[in-house]
């Protein structure tokens, strides 16, 4: 049966999974969870997932949450991505929930997402300070390697990129981080890559457009 992904664009933990469905040609469809109009708070969601987060897998009567858990499950189906040892593709993937990803999503929401006059100046340059440590430790084991754990692309990069290729300003300038620069463009290069917009349902546009209407 095809894999449902309740997911919606901006959300860069679903990206991760939606591009490695992409790049496998593993059959899937998006549900698309209205996050910035409250669908996550309703029992029905945390019903689907009490964790109440997107993005959430349902495939042939599972349902699996959290991106990690979702990218090794998509691993095993389709064969792809785990080419490395296991034990430093997991060490990124960890590092990603707690010092990457989650850091980078909080800081591009509270940058963008809220209202201007609810944006916690203090709060935000403090998670700069600690996306800026994350960078560099990502750039830095860049240096010299094409990709993060091993000679292949694995569940790893797919994990970390996510929020990397997203426009709305979090004080990530690519160009600051050849090594990261360098990651992101071979990524790109991987045959199907699209852009997190391309691939999920809902975009700051589109609600920009609902608004005005
Ligand atoms: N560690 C989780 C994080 C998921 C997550 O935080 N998703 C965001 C959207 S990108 C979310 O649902 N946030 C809702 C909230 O924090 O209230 C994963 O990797 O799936």
């Amino acid at each position: 049966m095809t894999a449902q992904l309740h997911c919606f664009g901006e959300s860069g933990h679903s990206y991760k999974v939606a591009l490695m469905m992409q790049l496998t040609g593993h059959a899937w469809q998006p549900v698309f969870v209205d996050f910035f109009g409250g669908a996550m708070r309703g029992a029905d969601y945390r019903a689907l997932n009490e964790m109440a987060e997107a993005p959430v897998l349902v495939e042939d009567g599972q349902v699996l949450t959290q991106s990690g858990v979702i990218l090794l499950h998509l691993a095993e189906k389709t064969g792809r991505f785990m080419d490395g040892d296991r034990n430093e593709i997991l060490r990124w993937l960890f590092w990603d929930n707690h010092k990457g990803s989650s850091q980078f999503g909080a800081l591009r929401f509270l940058m963008n997402f809220l209202p201007p006059e609810k944006r916690p100046a203090e709060v935000i340059g403090w998670l700069q300070g600690r996306c800026k440590a994350a960078l560099k430790t990502l750039d830095q084991h860049l240096a010299g390697r094409d990709w993060l754990a091993g000679d292949r692309p694995t569940v790893a990069d797919l994990s970390c990129c996510s929020y990397l290729f997203y426009p709305e300003p979090f004080g990530f300038d690519r160009a600051a981080w050849p090594g990261i620069d360098a990651w992101l463009g071979r990524i790109q290069a991987l045959a199907g890559w699209k852009h997190p917009y391309d691939l999920m349902p809902g975009n700051p546009a589109d609600r920009a457009a609902k608004e005005d209407a």
